[in-house]
């Protein structure tokens, strides 16, 4: 039986879905190795396992010509100096790419290849962010009170690949420094 043509809203301000097949909950101790600061990230999992960020999948079956859609929530907050973030991966297949719409709030995405090549771009509503192919990328979102909310589609057999991101992180970092929301280098990327 041939699937028939569908619709759904995201109706603001929240923007989520009015169909929803999966709900992802992430919390902070599904996020360990991942912030560079290891001793505000055990105090503050001593205190509660906050979560950090949602997601909200439209699926589809997971084959070639589909897409999977849905929208993501990450909520407002830090683990010592580093802002709340997605864990971030590599599509399986790596020759997949992945469109993005910002709906709410302020962030960045940082993406990178596995050639060493990176770039940071700063996400805000109605932006509309483009991964090629090839580059893994991860969400931070750097407002203190609302949540960065986007919308994102991608090939259905794309898959994910976190464990290569668990190994060092991201090579660069979204940090609060002197008041000011900065970019700066991971120090578990040696400089060549
Ligand atoms: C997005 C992300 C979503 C959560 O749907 O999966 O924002 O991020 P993590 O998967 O890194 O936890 C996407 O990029 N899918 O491919
Ligand atoms: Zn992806």
């Amino acid at each position: 039986m041939a699937d028939f043509p569908f619709t759904f809203d995201m109706p603001f301000p929240r923007w989520i879905p009015t169909r929803v097949d999966n709900h992802i909950i992430r919390k902070l101790s599904a996020m360990r190795g991942q912030y560079q600061d290891g001793h505000a990230y055990e105090e503050m999992l001593k205190n509660e396992d906050t979560v950090i960020y949602e997601v909200y999948e439209v699926r589809r079956p997971e084959i070639a010509g589909e897409f999977l859609m849905g929208v993501s929530v990450v909520h407002p907050g830090m683990v010592g100096a580093e802002f709340f973030m997605t864990k971030g991966h590599f599509h399986r297949l790596i020759d997949t790419a992945e469109v993005y719409l910002c709906l709410s709030g302020e962030g960045f995405m940082l993406m990178e290849t596995p050639e060493g090549d990176a770039s940071v771009n700063p996400i805000s509503p109605g932006r509309v962010l483009y991964v090629p192919p090839r580059w893994a990328h991860r969400t931070v979102s750097t407002s203190r009170q609302q949540d960065l909310v986007f919308f994102f589609a991608y090939p259905a057999n794309a898959g994910h690949d976190y464990g290569t991101i668990e190994k060092k992180g991201f090579r660069k970092l979204v940090m609060e420094v002197e008041g000011q929301v900065q970019v700066v280098d991971n120090p578990r990327w040696e400089k060549p």
